[in-house]
């Protein structure tokens, strides 16, 4: 076995370099059937009208279901997100993606607040500095054929993105792509900077993911909340949308792992 240093948390050095990780066994193996069951059950009840075709997307998710919060500071996401983006972590989005057999390959984007189509924007050129982590998390397993994720490594030391009007056809391939494949219960660690897409699931069954993204103390997500009065003024003033992140319920919140409250007590419904 591989000496980790207590220095250097295990896919630190990746994540600098190339822009992502892929740390394996986050969910133990014996829950990942479970939990997934569990997700495609919330899908199939709740999933977004405004997704594209084959593609079941639920935001919000941990209003739905709680089934994957204990994972949401297992030790060694925990240890890498801390030395990524600080104490006093949050979570910004809880989504459920579901890549139906058919789906199409989507375009290369970089993640909020780096999309440029976005009301809530950090204008390119961008610094280099890491601003968010968008995790994924595979609650299938992720192949060569069923939609794993497509990335650019170290794109994220570029200062904008295909969302922006750069000399790059969002929907065509990229002959520095690879493919992230991976075993269920393994967590794909991005910075939110990286280029990536969607990926054609060509097989009969669906690949089953979450998008969990983990914000700073200190960066600004009203935007995403959808009655607030700075989404409205901003959407307003760019005439742009932005995702829409319901609030937690208290009783939602409640429910929640106590070591993992915190992360979402910037997004409860109820005064603070
Ligand atoms: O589902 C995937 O593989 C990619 C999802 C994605 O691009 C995103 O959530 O921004």
């Amino acid at each position: 076995m591989s000496q980790v240093s207590p220095q250097r948390p295990r896919g630190l050095d990746q994540l600098d370099r190339d822009g992502f990780c892929i740390l394996p066994d986050v969910i133990p193996r014996k829950n990942i059937t479970a939990i997934r069951e569990e997700v495609l059950a919330v899908v199939a009840a709740h999933r977004t009208e405004s997704a594209p075709q084959q593609v079941g997307f639920v935001p919000g998710l941990i209003n739905h279901t709680r089934c994957f919060a204990p994972y949401l500071l297992e030790s060694q996401l925990a240890v890498l997100l801390t030395a990524s983006l600080g104490a006093h972590l949050r979570i910004s989005f809880t989504s459920a993606i579901v890549n139906e057999p058919g789906n199409q390959r989507g375009g290369w984007h970089a993640d909020w607040p780096f999309n440029q189509t976005n009301a809530g924007h950090i204008p390119a050129p961008y610094p280099d500095v890491r601003m968010h982590v968008t995790t994924l998390w595979m609650l299938s397993t992720f192949s060569e054929k069923n939609g794993g994720t497509l990335v650019v490594p170290a794109s994220h030391r570029r200062r904008s993105n295909p969302t922006a009007h750069i000399d790059c056809d969002a929907q065509q391939p990229l002959p520095e792509e690879i493919r992230i494949t991976g075993e269920a219960g393994s967590v794909l660690v991005m910075d939110s900077r990286l280029w990536h897409a969607t990926a054609a699931n060509q097989t009969q069954n669906p690949r089953v993911a979450l998008a969990i993204r983990y914000a700073p103390w200190w960066l600004n997500l009203e935007v995403l909340r959808p009655d607030s009065a700075e989404r409205h003024r901003m959407c307003r003033e760019s005439g742009r949308d932005d995702n829409r992140v319901p609030s937690v319920p208290n009783d939602v919140y409640t429910q929640l792992p106590v070591e993992v409250q915190p992360l979402f007590q910037h997004w409860r419904e109820s005064p603070r």
